[in-house]
């Protein structure tokens, strides 16, 4: 097992300009051919070796300048096939045989259902053909598809369509793409599709055909993924001047995919999950993830495409700026203040808790055993924090111009992080030297806060914590946008600055005429940990005009409510008056649904020194069960007032209304009444949204073991034919709360509908089952135990779901010594499996060393 570093990092020996691949698929087998232009970088006329990675090869034949290669010319050893003494300039023809239909993998070409598809990034592309798989070597495609035209009447590949041929029983089809392009970036779709079609007329008067294809018949499911790609063909253009550059747009959705969804050029492919859906079958939180997904894949054809990675240690360049181009694109389209918030939140839920765990790395890492465990939360979301801190400290403006100077610079090349920092610097006018360490150090930074107030002046002192690497050397300190305004008495914003941190110790007064209050990190400006000696959480839940402060002030009251119950068994009465007050206040209702979200287990869990579950889970239901008897009748009448079953509307009043009503029904059931039981009954029966059916199926499912079974089983019946709705049946009863889950979950894998092979179920069903803290956790070890058999076994059909898998047991290190150790037996037996997968042996053996 090898470890990759970028230190080691040099240019390619030799290029590839042109690459023509014709695929003749069979039911049993394909035939790749394979031709190359490649050209040595080096002009000295010496004779090279020339090294293609090759997985599984099975050559037939290899042909160099059209004369057929003797065995002595070339060896295949190590999933590398070498070519001996080849000239400076000359042609590779390759022809060999792959078996799409055993490759469980899900990487390079394989089946999903009956449709031919790819998956290549970052290094699917060798399971193919032979290449020089890297994404700096970029070359124009030319995909010649041949297949049985009853069977697979669609064949896609990137680019325009070229030529089309029938043969007999036969038909063919030529795409080309002028685009020059890294193998990642390659696609092929063959398959017997549903389409829908729509066209977008870019800002310089091209029309673009804008294609869906889906499994037939679910077209119709189509239209809200259609509508988004349009809004953010538009957005892109308005927003950053970004065209689209060929005729045509098309998007796949298939069924089993290991990823969301995957750019390459021209022909997305997309995980069903975030393409297909409609009011019946969707969650609206499905709604609003298609629509991000959808555009985070649109705007990769800049960021991304046209400009690329110079090696995977980049990925963050491609990853973390059209992460963040899609928040704003969500935030535009939607609530900027819930849109800030919720992507906060899953900030804090994932990417705070892997920095924080063995498996802790830098947005731009170092080095890397499989690349495939470097698609993180880190490199993805702290990526995306790290541009949207550029933006801040640049402004709209400037921000506007030094990614036009980005695209100028660098169009049609593949780059480094570097390059980025230069183009926002030169044009920003600003230094980036010191900002650069978000780039390549590890671990949350915390600020700690004191205030003063004297003789009329307020003094505010920040102290930047720098976390340790993982082998316990020093960082340094940060440069950073820390927005903070002076709020008086009545809420009333005195002052707004945004001030930029570069010291460990930092002071800033202002002349105020009394103690202002202090509204800090608005907007969430950086991605820290703040700790105030002081706080006035109280006050500032209730008035603080930032909506991302008034939000975070009542998660930290709720968590220092939760904590004092931990530690000393009582309710804190201030709390409970301020989560009366939010209910009364007239807000927007999707805000007022987040406002009134207790902190998540995982929110005390990363601040407890030793992880211990339990007092979470009883000082969680302790305080619900005092709000919902205290407001019952305030509950109430919120449900009351906003819960219209038969409104399925995905316009934002409809959905905040559905925010709301679900937040308050789920606190009022922890009552158990029966009235409100009844309301949750009624509203599975009755309402038209899957979001309100899989809140109260939930609901049903925690409090009722009757009423439970009876729903469940009605769910089951009505939707056991649709995937992608019993992905939510299987992800509820994997959550449960309930007593006997683990025996469940184990018996729901002999389900007709579930497939091990299918990863939207494993994710949904194990996957689930591995975060659902207290029975992953349950001190007997059986949590943990079935668990790592799955690894085991999974491992062998699809080493990704498998090591995806294994980030479960990244909390290790802090657990409590009795759960420690049963994940100590278990994480041992995992890592000394035989043939273990280079995925699984990276993330298991960080988190036990
Ligand atoms: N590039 C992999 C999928 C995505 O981030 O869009
Ligand atoms: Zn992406």
């Amino acid at each position: 097992i090898k470890e990759i570093y970028l230190k080691d990092y040099k240019q390619p020996e030799f290029k590839v300009s042109k690459c023509d691949l014709c695929f003749e698929l069979y039911d049993d087998y394909t035939i790749v051919t394979n031709t190359m232009n490649i050209e040595s970088s080096k002009k000295d006329n010496q004779l090279y070796t020339l090294k293609l990675n090759s997985i599984d090869l099975e050559l037939i034949e290899l042909y160099l300048n059209d004369l057929k290669l003797s065995d002595a010319r070339y060896s295949y050893k190590d999933e590398v096939l070498s070519v001996y003494n080849t000239p400076n300039k000359f042609s590779l023809k390759i022809k060999n045989k792959i078996y799409p239909q055993n490759n469980t993998e899900l990487e390079g070409l394989y089946k999903s259902g009956s449709i031919f598809c790819t998956q290549n990034e970052p290094e699917g592309f060798r399971r193919i053909t032979p290449y020089i798989d890297r994404p700096d070597v970029m070359a124009v495609y030319t995909t010649t598809i041949i297949a049985d035209k009853k069977k697979y009447p669609v064949l896609l590949s990137n680019g325009n369509k070229q030529s089309e041929n029938q043969y007999g029983d036969k038909h063919s089809v030529t795409w080309f793409d002028p685009h020059p392009k890294p193998s990642y970036l390659f696609a092929l779709v063959a398959g017997d599709l549903g389409v829908i079609n729509d066209s977008f007329r870019t800002m310089s008067g091209n029309d673009i055909e804008l294609n869906i294809y889906c499994d037939l018949g679910n077209e119709s499911k189509c239209f809200h993924a259609m509508r988004s790609l349009k809004d953010a063909m538009l957005w892109d253009e308005e927003k950053y001047g970004r065209e689209y550059d060929l005729d045509i747009y098309n998007i796949v959705a298939v069924d089993s995919f290991n990823m969301g969804a995957m750019e390459n050029k021209g022909l997305n492919i997309f995980n069903s999950h975030y393409v297909l859906a409609n009011e019946e079958l969707a969650t609206d939180r499905d709604f609003m993830g298609i629509q991000s997904v959808i555009a985070h894949e649109y705007f990769h054809n800049w960021t991304g495409n046209r400009i690329t990675c110079r090696d995977w240690f980049q990925l963050t360049l491609k990853e973390g700026l059209t992460v963040f181009r899609d928040q704003c694109f969500s935030a535009d389209l939607n609530s900027k203040e819930v849109a800030r918030i919720e992507d906060v939140k899953a900030l804090r839920e994932r990417q705070f808790v892997e920095d924080a765990s063995p498996t802790s790395h830098p947005i731009q890492p170092e080095s890397y055993i499989s690349m495939n465990n470097f698609y993180t939360a880190t490199v993805y979301e702290k990526g995306a924090e790290v541009i949207r801190m550029i933006h801040t400290l640049l402004g709209e403006e400037k921000y506007r111009k030094a990614t036009d100077l980005y695209f100028e610079s660098f169009d049609g090349q593949a780059v480094t992080t570097k390059d980025f920092l230069w183009a926002m610097s030169e044009a920003g006018k600003v230094d980036l030297t010191q900002f650069e360490r978000w780039y390549h150090q590890n671990g949350t930074p915390r600020l700690l806060v004191s205030e003063k107030y004297e003789n009329n002046k307020y003094i505010l002192r920040l102290t930047q914590v720098i976390p340790n690497t993982l082998e316990g050397q020093r960082q340094r300190v940060y440069f950073f946008p820390l927005k903070i305004a002076l709020l008086n008495e009545e809420g009333k914003e005195i002052l707004e600055e945004t001030l930029t941190i570069s010291k460990e110790f930092e002071e800033f007064s202002w002349e105020t005429d009394s103690k202002p209050i202090l509204s800090i990190n608005r907007d969430f400006s950086a991605p820290i940990i703040i700790k105030q000696e002081q706080n006035d959480y109280q006050f500032l839940s209730r008035h603080d005009s930032n909506s991302f402060v008034r939000y975070e002030s009542m998660h930290s009251f709720g968590v220092d409510t939760l904590e004092k119950i931990i530690h000393n068994d009582e309710i804190d009465r201030e709390f409970v008056d301020t989560y009366g007050y939010i209910l009364d206040a007239d807000l927007n209702l999707s805000f007022k649904a987040l406002l009134l979200e207790l902190p998540s287990v995982s929110t005390l869990m990363q601040r407890q020194e030793v992880v211990d579950f339990e007092p979470i889970y009883e000082a969680n239901e302790k305080l619900q069960k005092h709000l919902a008897s205290v407001y019952k009748d305030k509950l109430l009448s919120i449900y009351k007032n906003n819960h219209l079953p038969k409104d399925d509307s995905i316009e934002s009043l409809s959905m905040d209304r559905r925010a709301i009503k679900n937040r308050v029904l789920k606190l009022l059931s922890m009552l158990g009444d029966e009235d409100i039981i009844d309301l949750v009954k009624n509203q599975y029966d009755n309402s038209s949204t899957m979001t309100d059916k899989i809140a109260a199926l939930d609901i049903l499912e925690n409090t009722t073991q009757k009423e439970g079974a009876v729903s469940l089983s009605d769910f089951y019946q009505r939707y056991k034919n649709d995937t992608l709705v019993m992905n939510k049946y299987f992800a509820i009863l994997a959550a449960s709360e309930r007593e006997g889950t683990l025996d469940r979950v184990m018996a729901l894998q002999n389900d007709d509908v579930y497939d091990e092979k299918i990863p939207n179920l494993v994710r949904s069903l194990i996957g689930v089952f591995a975060r659902n803290y207290k029975h992953f956790h349950s001190k007997d070890g059986l949590g943990y135990k079935f668990v790592a058999d799955k690894i085991i076994e999974i491992d062998k059909i699809n080493a990704q779901m498998a090591s995806a898998l294994a980030g479960a047991f990244k909390i290790y290190e802090k657990m409590n010594e009795t759960n420690k150790k049963l994940m100590k037996a278990e994480l041992k037996r995992v890592v000394s499996t035989h043939s273990l997968s280079k995925n699984c042996y990276e993330i298991v053996n960080k988190i036990l060393t």
